[in-house]
């Protein structure tokens, strides 16, 4: 099963909104063929397993990482085949939440006469498809907010300058994330400041569409996100009330032109630091467009607004060994913030990695923790 578990994550970044599934066949104490799936749309990993036997799998152990699907989707189900096979015991680490699954799978291979055994590794492999059980079960995104502070708290020098906080390590640790995640957000003052291209550097990396909050629709033509939109995917959130404005007509007629797509979005007023856009409808129109998750990059308000929305679910944060100090030097999370300690969005199931000299510190947010920001 741990080698299925391998074998699942080589899905990662090609099988949104689906899981990473593994396989392994094994017969007379040898594996005889292995297989995941690859990509959404395309086979399923016991079926990829089961199509590259070399030997004849009857009577055989299956060992997948998450309980065969027995619908018709975009492809035949795997119980199916487990069946035509010959197969004789399954083990499955998870039980799948798809309803059209869920515990039916088993039922249906246990009918067939097939020996069922679940729950091997199953913390690690729902651990793993954190985002898919996620997202079936809440029907909204995924939220990871990544961020990278010295030591002092600050993700900028009171001049804005930010290159560099962390070192090279963990910053291809980022775009490691950036293949984990199928869209990513950063808010208008991030893109202003930055002029971010937001793509995924990493061998075999897949872009994640990139996207923009930008309630008054600022972000430049000549940006480079902007500039590369008819390559990777970019869409801005702005809202109703700048759409109809004659200027921000202009604007969206500019960014559309160079395939931006300019996406209308709820309007969550104006607080004590700026207007922005509705964290919860924009989550709802990602899920729309079939987005299972989102890393947000910042910066400071837009952190805040899903932060105090209760919408987060994870944090990366990357702590650079430096101290900057000021005031008014910006850190991660904006807003008014919590009133009380007890009132702190607080992490669970903390992980800490380090790269080079900095450290990354990740972890769950707990639910019903989210900051208060009323006195
Ligand atoms: C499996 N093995 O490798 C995967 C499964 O649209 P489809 O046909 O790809 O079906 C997607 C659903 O199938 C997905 O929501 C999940 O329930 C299951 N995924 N099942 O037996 C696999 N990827
Ligand atoms: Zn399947």
């Amino acid at each position: 099963m741990r080698r299925a578990l391998e074998l699942a994550k080589r899905g990662e970044g090609h099988v949104s909104p689906n899981p990473m599934v593994g396989c392994v066949v094994v017969k007379d104490g040898r594996i005889i063929s292995e297989g995941y799936h690859e990509k959404v749309g395309e086979y399923h990993a016991e079926r990829n397993a089961l199509l590259r036997c070399e030997e004849d799998p009857a009577g055989a152990d299956l060992y997948v990482t998450l309980e065969p699907c027995c619908h018709y989707g975009r492809t035949p189900p795997c119980t199916e085949i487990i069946i035509e096979k010959g197969i004789g015991r399954v083990f499955v680490a998870a039980l799948d939440v798809n309803p059209l699954v869920a515990g039916k799978g088993v039922q249906a291979l246990r009918d067939a006469g097939i020996e069922v055994t679940t729950g091997i590794l199953e913390q690690e492999a729902i651990d793993l498809n954190e985002v898919f059980y996620h997202y079936f079960e809440t029907h909204r995104p995924f939220v990871a907010m990544k961020y990278a502070m010295t030591l002092d708290g600050k993700i900028a020098c009171h001049t804005g300058d930010s290159q560099w906080i962390t070192g090279p390590q963990s910053r291809a640790c980022v775009h490691g994330l950036r293949k984990k995640y199928s869209s990513i957000l950063v808010g208008i003052g991030t893109a202003l400041a930055d002029d971010p291209m937001l793509n995924c550097r990493t061998d075999e990396g897949v872009d994640p569409v990139r996207l923009v909050a930008d309630s008054q629709l600022r972000l430049p033509p000549d940006s480079q996100l902007a500039q590369t939109a008819k390559d990777i995917p970019t869409w801005v959130f702005t809202t109703e009330e700048t759409l109809q404005s004659a200027k921000g007509r202009e604007r969206a007629e500019a960014l559309n032109r160079l395939g931006v797509d300019v996406i209308p979005c709820g309007y969550a007023g104006t607080t004590d630091y700026r207007s922005r856009i509705d964290p919860s409808h924009l989550l709802g129109l990602l899920a729309e467009r079939d987005i299972d998750s989102v890393l947000i990059e910042g910066g400071g308000t837009v952190n805040a607004s899903f932060l105090e929305a209760g919408l987060v679910d994870r944090v990366y944060a990357f702590l650079g060994p430096k101290l900057v100090g000021g005031a008014d030097s910006k850190s991660p999370v904006e807003g008014k913030g919590a009133a009380r300690m007890a009132d702190a969005a607080e992490l669970t199931n903390i992980e800490v990695e380090r790269f080079e000299d900095d450290i990354l510190i990740t972890g769950r947010v707990k639910k019903g923790g989210a900051p208060c920001s009323q006195d």
